[in-house]
Parts: structure tokens; sequence; C-alpha cells
């Protein structure tokens, strides 16, 4: 499907370093491409309803991630699915008596407004399951082939005894260190069935569902159904990334059983026919097959819990945005957030954000109000002196943001320019303070998305 238009970014003079990620996996700081092409997949959204500011906090993080990649001179492949079919889409399109692909073109639409709103760069692959289902059939029948795949009735399960790599992203061993126990519970809560008569074992999952009465279906090899959610992910980050891949990237919700199982399924469906996955324990996640890196973004709640569409203590962008809230200090209020903690939503982080956007504003226009020319002959994208002010945010927010993605650290460096500047009275300002200032102002655009 179509994806949604690209901010400008400028420039920077130099380059950035080889950006570091936490890897769920294994709890290690690592570089997060692994070659001059950076790849990544990021989980999106399930279209039913409006962007809330969790899910805008999840992909304003990778967004750092793409614009670090770019500032480090990669080539970047930036993938992301929509999950234009699955139940929770298809019970809100009942609940209003709405057609279930209406709903789900319209949210889409929506969330493609507020992503270009707050600046957030466009993947170069934006892919709806619907129009995946052939990716996802052909898939599926790769994990049938290698005798992977049983039936409950007329729906078919993934045996997750065929991959015993299963558990590398958060089983025993991992820093998730889940047990058995505990992924049967999680699962439970994650739209998962361990409790279905006739599995094999409760953590099988879905690959495709029979087709429901008043449900939609498509005809496939495993009769009229829908795919299930894992193998959506597995099958268009493959298709679209290769068997391996950089990262894939989502919120904390999804560790388990969504980015453990779309890896389960790709290590079993990636095979040589008849073959069977390596022995365990254990099989490195950095095995060769699918994402080398897992990062993952904390969860964002408003009101004491988790902001999610099925309990709706929602805050949505478009709905601030529509209110005249500016999205420049929405994006500001989720950077200063590092994107693995957990955090709350309210007025004040908004009030905050706003404060500290006009503060930045601010010091760029005391600059500029002195009428200085930058002396002719400074071209604004040639190397600035390193160690002046503006020299040194430029490698402070590099050096930030390139360490797992440290926006509130990057914010921090920012906010001492803003002041410095804004004590100098306007005698004491130069034309390298100008030419610094715009530097500045690109340096917070190219790596951290904010228009000042
Ligand atoms: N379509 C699937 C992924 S394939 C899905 O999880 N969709 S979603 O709309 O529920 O979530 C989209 C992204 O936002 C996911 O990465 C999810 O982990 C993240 N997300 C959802 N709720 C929150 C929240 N409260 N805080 C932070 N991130 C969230
Ligand atoms: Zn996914």
């Amino acid at each position: 499907m179509e994806s949604w238009r690209r901010a400008d970014v400028p420039v920077l003079p130099g380059s950035g370093p080889e950006p570091r990620l936490y890897d769920t996996a294994t709890g290690e700081l690592v570089p997060a491409a692994a070659g001059r092409v950076a790849t990544l997949y990021a989980c999106g959204i399930t279209p039913y309803d409006a962007t809330h500011m969790g899910h805008a906090a999840t992909y304003a993080a990778w967004d750092l991630l793409v614009r670090a990649w770019l500032d480090a001179r990669h080539t970047v492949v930036y993938v992301q699915n929509v999950t234009d079919v699955d139940d929770p889409l298809i019970e809100r399109a009942d609940r209003d008596g709405e057609d279930w692909r209406e709903l789900a073109r319209r949210e889409t639409q929506r969330y493609r407004g507020d992503m270009e709103a707050l600046r957030v760069l466009p993947p170069a692959h934006l892919i709806g399951a619907v129009e995946a289902l052939p990716v996802i059939e052909r898939f599926s029948a790769r994990m049938a082939d290698r005798g992977a795949l049983y039936n409950v009735d007329e729906d078919v399960y993934f045996a997750r005894s065929a991959d015993q790599g299963f558990g590398s992203l958060s089983g025993p061993g991992t820093p998730s260190g889940y047990d058995v126990a505990e992924m049967t519970a999680i699962a439970a809560e994650r739209g998962g069935d361990p409790d279905r008569p006739g599995k094999k074992d409760p953590l099988d999952v879905l690959v495709w569902r029979a087709e429901r009465p008043g449900e939609p279906a498509w005809a496939s090899r495993f009769g009229r159904g829908r795919p299930g959610w894992h193998v959506e992910c597995a099958a268009i980050a493959t298709e679209y990334l290769g068997n391996a891949f950089d990262v894939q990237a989502g919120g904390s919700d999804l560790v388990f059983p969504h980015h453990e199982m779309s890896a389960s399924h790709a290590r079993v469906a990636l095979l040589p026919p008849g073959g069977t996955t390596p022995p365990s324990p254990p099989v490195a996640p950095t095995s060769g097959v699918f994402a080398q890196v897992y990062a993952h973004a904390g969860m964002v709640s408003y009101l004491g819990e988790k902001m999610s569409k099925s309990l709706g203590n929602l805050v949505f962008v478009s709905r601030l945005v529509a209110d005249g809230t500016d999205p420049m200090a929405i994006r500001m209020a989720l950077l200063a957030h590092h994107y693995r903690s957990d955090w709350e939503w309210t007025d004040a982080v908004l009030a905050g954000a706003q404060a500290r956007l006009d503060r930045w504003r601010a010091a760029l226009a005391h600059v500029e109000a002195a009428h200085l020319e930058v002396p002719p002959g400074t071209d604004p994208a040639s190397p600035a002196d390193p160690a002046s002010p503006a020299g040194l945010v430029l490698s402070g927010v590099r050096a930030r943001i390139g360490d797992d993605l440290d926006a509130p650290g990057a914010l921090a460096v920012v906010d001492r320019w803003a002041g410095a500047v804004l004590a100098t009275s306007p005698a004491g300002l130069t034309p390298a303070g100008l030419a610094g200032a715009r530097l500045v102002r690109d340096t917070v655009d190219a790596l951290l998305g904010i228009r000042l």
C-alpha cells in the first residue's frame, strides 16, 4: 500500500557514529547494522482506531534509528506492515456496523497523516496483510512442507516443537527469561489460545484460521480463511528484507509471543526442505536467520494503565493536532523519554515539551534577530568547528543518539546550547554564532526530527 510523504532531512557536515542498540535477545549493546545497507522491520499498526501516544512513541524511536543510520551514511531499507485483517479490527467493525475494509482504510490513512505531522520518515515498503496474502501463503507452505503445521479442526497451527531454537529471544537464558508457564500466561493475554483443546502444545500458534460465518476469508492451499498474526510479519519481513536482516522492532508487548513466534516461523520456513532446525540450546538469534537485533520500546501509559485500544484510555495524535497542539511539541514530549523506559503521558509532559520547544525557538530567534550576516563563503553544510558551541551540539547529539537512541540525553545537549545563547546579550552574538545556530537547527531537524 502507499506509504506517506517524506519530510526533508538536512544533510549534516561529516558523518555520525555507527548507531548501537540494546538487543532484547542478548541484553547487549550492539551495532544496529551489520553492513552498508541497513535493514529494519518495524511491526506496524492494527488500524481499528487512531494513532495514540504509545504508537507514536514507538514509531518515533525507530525514526531516530533511521535518521542515525542516514547520518552514518547507510542506505536504509525500512519495511513496516499494516495488520489490516485481524480479530480486533473485525470486532470493531462489527460493533460499529462498518465494513472492516473501510475501517482499516480510514484508520491507515489517519495514521499516515499522523506520521507525516510528527515528521516520522516513511518506510520504503508499507505492506498490508491483505495485499500480502500470496506472500503469507507461500511462506506458510514452506512451514507445511517441513512438517511444522497441523490441523485443529479446520484451523492450521504451527508446532513449536519443529523449531529447536524456540525461546532464543525471550526464553530461559535470555534477559526476559520466560519459562513455559510465563509464556503460557502471556500468550493468553496477547491474542493466543493456550487452552484450546486439540493443540499439541499450549504455545502452538495459529497460522491459518478457517473461515467463520460473516468473517472475511480467502481461498488458499489451507482452505478458505485468513492468516494468523505472527506469520504475517515473518512472511512480509523475509519477503522484503531477505532471510536475514538487521533489526526487528516493536513495543515491549511484542517480545512474546509475537517476535518470538515470527522468528520461530522463519527458522523453520527457511530451512532447506527435509532439514531440522539447529540443535538447542542455544540457537543464537544471530545465527543468520531473521532479525539479528531485536529492539523493543517501553509502554506508554495514561491514567495509570498501559495506553491501549482495547482499554480505551487513549490520547490520539490526530485529536491533539486538531485541537491546535503543535506536532513538534508532541514529538518533543515523546523524545523526552528514553525509548526503552515505560512512562506516563500527562498534560504536564506536553506542557513541558511545549516550553522546551519555545525555548529552543527563542534561542534561534535571538540569534537571527541580531541581524548578523553569516560571513560570505560559509557553507552551512561544511564541517563546523568541532569545538564551537554548535559543533559540540552536533557531536553531542550524534553521540547520545548513537548510544541506544538516548533522546533525553540529546535534548539535554540542545538545552545547554539554548541556555547559553539566551544568556548572551545581543552585543555578544557573532556571525559565527549565527552560522552555528543554523547548524543546531539542522542538527535538531535531521537527527531528532524536530523542526524549529
Ligand atoms: N499490528 C501489530 C504488530 S504486527 C500491533 O501490535 N499493532 S498495534 O497497533 O497494536 O501496535 C502498533 C505498535 O505500537 C506496536 O509496536 C506496539 O508494540 C506499539 N504499542 C502499542 N501500544 C503501545 C503503548 N501503550 N506504548 C508503547 N507502544 C505501544
Ligand atoms: Zn508484527
